[in-house]
């Protein structure tokens, strides 16, 4: 079933759509405009035209100043911008006792999403700019808070007036028993966590969702709770857990004294049984994802013999030429998730269903900056229209006589 798209459209896509090229999941198709970051297929992803690897160090503040300004921070700025995520880091202590009622049971990505509709109640003000940096600043003192709520590490903590936002972070997570060297580690780590998972193009599902939320003038709180709804998902932000469990059940396969034959072994065997090889692939890369390098580089610093970033290391290393023997496997390179879920664990923070939750803790950066283009900035400012896509009937929701593909409403 074939049929040119006649009405008068819009959209710069005029093109001959089968009800096969529909159900592709927007594969390819152009719906917007991206102000904020790229992923290019050959060479990785970029902030603002700068290459994530070669601004992984920076100051996490540097980076959110650069997504939401599209310049990097003068010094007066910097000093500036840090001091207004502080004073908006404090959150009403009612929005902690909406938190103590939840149940424990919920999966914390659902008191993740609760929370940030919680904060909308208090703080939404019809501004996408200024939720925006209220969001950002306080989703690390309300992340903390889910921490300590859920697992029982007691009150939450308040966030430093001196601190950065992810010693700040670290700070208000209070891990108890945590040594102040194992606590140096995981700042580091998830300095780089946070600015290596900010932002990831356009067309990403949870990013794609809060745009369309936000284009019927949504608030920026309602907006990323749609928009962390998406990532919740299995297929897109909860794929960092699944990752984490696919090295742990390959350390429990080989032994912990594995070689880099064992793991080739296990490796051929998963493929012929054509089971997932998890921390490989991407929709859009076509070369390693230079987060996994990354990342891998953060491992050698804070935990070089830990057995699973050993694993880690020995699958980015003899993967590659094996996926590459599977002709259907467009990229055969290991991906942000190869490595994280290893290292979080290192650190200290030992539960795999936490670790969406500290994925959306810094998405929610991009989506914001995203969301205030598309809101503020497109259209000389009048924001892009409703998002309203075209779908074809079918006949059994065609009124009779009607054509089979049909003209939207
Ligand atoms: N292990 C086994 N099979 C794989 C594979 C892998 N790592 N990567 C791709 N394939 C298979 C696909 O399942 C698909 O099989 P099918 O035709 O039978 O359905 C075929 O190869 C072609 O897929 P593709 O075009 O290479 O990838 P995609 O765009 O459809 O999917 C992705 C991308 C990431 C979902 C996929 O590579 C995958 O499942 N990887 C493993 C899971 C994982 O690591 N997820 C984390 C993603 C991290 C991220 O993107 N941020």
């Amino acid at each position: 079933m074939t049929a040119p798209m006649k009405e008068n459209t819009k959209s710069p896509v005029l093109m001959e759509i089968s009800k096969d090229s529909l159900e592709t999941g927007l594969r390819g198709v152009p719906v917007g405009y991206c102000t904020t970051s790229a992923v290019e297929a050959d060479k990785g992803l970029f902030y603002v035209g700068e290459a994530v690897e070669g601004i992984a160090d920076r100051d996490p503040e540097d980076v959110i100043y650069l997504l939401l300004n599209k310049s990097w921070p003068n010094p007066a700025q910097k000093a500036e911008f840090a001091q207004k995520l502080r004073v908006h880091a404090q959150i009403d202590a009612s929005l902690f006792s909406t938190l103590k009622a939840l149940p424990r049971s919920g999966h914390p990505m659902k008191w993740f999403i609760h929370a940030i509709n919680a904060l909308g109640m208090v703080y939404g003000c019809r501004d996408y700019r200024r939720e925006a940096l209220d969001l950002i600043a306080k989703i690390p003192a309300i992340t903390a808070a889910i921490f300590r709520l859920r697992e029982g590490w007691g009150d939450p903590i308040l966030p430093s007036p001196t601190l950065g936002y992810m010693e700040n972070f670290v700070h208000m997570l209070g891990i108890p028993g945590q040594t102040e060297a194992q606590s140096a580690k995981l700042t580091r780590l998830m300095r780089v966590f946070d600015v290596v998972h900010f932002d990831h193009g356009g067309g990403n599902l949870s990013t794609f969702v809060g745009k369309a939320v936000a284009s019927g003038k949504a608030d920026l709180y309602e907006s990323m709770v749609g928009a962390m709804c998406g990532l919740a998902g299995p297929l897109h932000g909860r794929a960092n857990q699944e990752c984490l469990e696919f090295i742990q059940e390959c350390v429990a396969k080989v032994s912990a004294n594995f070689t880099a034959v064992d793991v080739a072994a296990m490796l051929k065997t998963k493929l012929d049984n054509k089971e997932v090889v998890y921390g490989f692939g991407h929709a859009v890369l076509r070369v390693e994802d230079p987060r996994a390098r990354v990342l891998r580089n953060v491992g050698e610093e804070i935990c070089p013999s830990d057995t699973n970033f050993r694993m880690v290391k020995l699958l980015a290393e003899v993967g590659p030429p094996i996926l590459k023997t599977n002709p259907k496997i467009s990229d055969p390179y290991p991906n942000v998730d190869s490595a994280s879920g290893s290292l979080l664990m290192a650190c200290g923070l030992v539960k795999p269903e936490y670790y969406t939750v500290l994925f959306g803790l810094s998405r929610v950066v991009g989506i914001a900056a995203q969301i205030v283009y598309e809101r503020c900035e497109a259209r000389g400012g009048k924001g892009t229209p409703i998002i309203r896509p075209k779908y074809f009937y079918s006949p059994e929701g065609t009124a009779k006589g009607d054509a089979v593909i049909a003209g939207s409403g």
